[in-house]
């Protein structure tokens, strides 16, 4: 049975994450800040997909580094992690953002899945094997109005993710993006700060992706066989055909 490492998978996309690739046979490290929601999902998945849970702060490096060394035997050998946690905070002209909103993206989105790699790689370099996916967006490859550090945190992620790829090239460590277009999920109430009528209103009109599209296309990747690596990928709704271009009914 392989091992997969699921950053965020307290919600949205890496619950649904953590849900396909228990049906699809892994035994799962399930990371996050909500403690609850990871025992919540644990019991989801039932006795017949052995779980860990983690409990820390990915931008907090000595908690990421404890967490990864508290590691029992059998969960310790990640063949796959998927750095999925992250989140936009504010939707603001440069001009007037805040720079605690910048601050949580920055250490999240790239430094928390730095912190969370780096401690995770020596028991894939060890055995020359392993795969990594950095969820990504289309916000990092396309910067919008407003999206400013956001889509900066994406863009990071994008480069990491090529700069991740070739260093590891040696160590047969596959490495990947995906990119998603618009998922409902919380990540709008956790942009508008609570704001749940905003935060609905942008999944409003159209069908956004569910969190298991996306998971979907996880589980499909890393179940390739080893010469193969889906290496970039983005995914959207049909009804999206740029950032901020969607067809609404
Ligand atoms: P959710 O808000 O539903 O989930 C975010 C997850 O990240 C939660 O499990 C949260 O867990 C975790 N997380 C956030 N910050 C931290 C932190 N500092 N430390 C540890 N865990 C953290 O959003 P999504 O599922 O949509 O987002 C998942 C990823 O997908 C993010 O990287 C996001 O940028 C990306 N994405 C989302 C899109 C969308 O439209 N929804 C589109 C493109 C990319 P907890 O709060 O328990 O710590
Ligand atoms: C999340 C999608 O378009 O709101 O990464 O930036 S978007």
């Amino acid at each position: 049975m392989k091992t997969a490492f699921i950053t965020g998978a307290s919600s949205g996309i890496g619950w649904a994450a953590a849900v396909a690739l228990g049906r699809a046979g892994f035994r799962l490290v399930l990371a996050g800040r909500r403690r609850e929601r990871l025992e919540e999902l644990a019991r989801e998945l039932g006795a017949e997909v052995p779980t860990h849970l983690l409990t820390f702060d990915v931008r907090d490096r000595a908690a990421v580094e404890a967490a990864v060394a508290s590691l029992p035997a059998e969960f310790a050998d990640v063949d796959v992690l998927i750095n999925n946690a992250g989140n936009a905070h504010g939707l603001a002209p440069i001009q007037q953002g805040d720079p605690a909103d910048w601050d949580a993206m920055l250490d999240g989105n790239v430094k928390g899945l730095l912190y969370v790699s780096r401690a995770v790689l020596p028991a894939m370099t060890r055995r020359n094997s392993g795969h990594i996916i950095n969820i990504g967006s289309i916000a990092g490859h396309e910067t919008y109005a407003n999206g400013n550090v956001y889509c900066a945190s994406k863009a990071a992620v994008a480069a990491l993710t090529k700069g991740m790829r070739l260093d590891l090239l040696p160590h047969h460590i596959r490495v990947a993006e995906v990119n998603p277009g618009a998922v409902e999920t919380e990540f709008s109430e956790v942009r508008f700060k609570g704001d749940t009528q905003r935060a609905a209103s942008v999944y409003q009109g159209y069908e956004a992706l569910r969190a298991e599209d996306v998971a979907d296309l996880l589980a499909f990747m890393v179940t390739r066989p080893p010469h193969v690596n889906i290496a970039e990928v983005l995914i959207l709704p049909a009804a999206q055909g740029a950032a901020t271009v969607i067809r609404k009914e």
